[in-house]
């Protein structure tokens, strides 16, 4: 017979999809008994969380003080499902965090983690942690890396590390639930953290300045993802951006 130690779980999210899937692994490992409660930050959409999910949503800022302490009194468990807020010490200090993280931790800690791993030539994974006072810092549950490859665009290797994620929750979630997993700590715990201002600075392409083909084709595949507009320059004719992306093809 399983023992949950765990029955009253926040979930928070900024990320529809990755909820969803989050929702159906519930559903798949028979756990809707549990008191299951789905939350996203303010500057969210909530008509597309509703759309998405089965469960109710709704919106909790993390910077109010008294929102805090309602989580602390009503839940002992929270999931942080890519959640854009961080959480505050009163929270980690008090309940047990879990953050699924798109990255290697501590390889790839911080923002848009496969932009940098293919910017800076880094290996990369997904990682299932404790939520300590820094970003993507606490201890490991389980990460697994996926394979990087030459042709890969950002949105290419975010793919794999999302269906990695979702690999490591269905591994990893029961135990979560019993609390009967053990944690590993890194040597060098700090790694690499980039945050959403490296990415703002990596878009802008400076016209003047030289680069070793590889590294430029690197810099177009990190950040080229689908329909966003990221890469760059100035049009010196009439001061506009221009939006630059790659396509690669490998030969047959
Ligand atoms: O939810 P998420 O996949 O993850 C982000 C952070 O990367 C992650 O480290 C953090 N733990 C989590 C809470 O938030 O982010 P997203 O859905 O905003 O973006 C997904 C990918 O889309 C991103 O990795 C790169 C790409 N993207 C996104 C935006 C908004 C772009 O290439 N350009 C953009 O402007």
């Amino acid at each position: 017979m399983m023992s949950l130690v765990y029955r009253n779980i926040l979930v928070i999210s900024d990320n529809s999809h990755l909820c969803r899937e989050f929702e159906n692994l519930i559903s798949e490992l028979e756990l809707e008994k549990l008191n299951w409660v789905f939350s996203i930050s303010p500057f969210s959409n909530l008509s597309e969380f509703k759309a998405k999910l089965k469960n109710e949503v709704s919106i909790r800022n993390l910077k109010e003080h008294s929102t805090v302490v309602e989580i602390c009194k009503d839940f002992d468990l929270v999931f942080s499902i890519h959640c854009k807020q961080i959480f505050p010490k009163l929270m980690v200090k008090n309940i047990k965090c879990i953050n699924v993280h798109p990255g290697y931790n501590p390889i790839n800690r911080g923002w848009y983690p496969q932009v940098f791993a293919i910017v800076n030539e880094l290996p990369i994974g997904a990682t299932i942690h404790e939520i300590d006072e820094e970003l993507d810092h606490g201890e490991i549950i389980d990460r697994k890396f996926v394979k990087k490859s030459i042709t890969d665009t950002s949105l290419s290797l975010y793919s794999k590390v999302i269906s990695m994620e979702i690999q490591l929750l269905k591994k990893n979630l029961l135990n979560i639930l019993q609390n009967d997993y053990k944690t590993l700590s890194p040597d060098n715990k700090e790694g690499n953290l980039f945050l959403k201002k490296d990415f703002n600075e990596l878009c802008k392409i400076d016209l003047s300045r030289n680069y070793q083909a590889k590294d430029f084709i690197n810099l177009l595949r990190a950040l080229t993802h689908g329909e966003y507009s990221n890469a760059y320059f100035v049009n010196p004719g009439n001061n506009r951006k221009v939006f630059v992306t790659i396509r690669l093809e490998e030969e047959e």
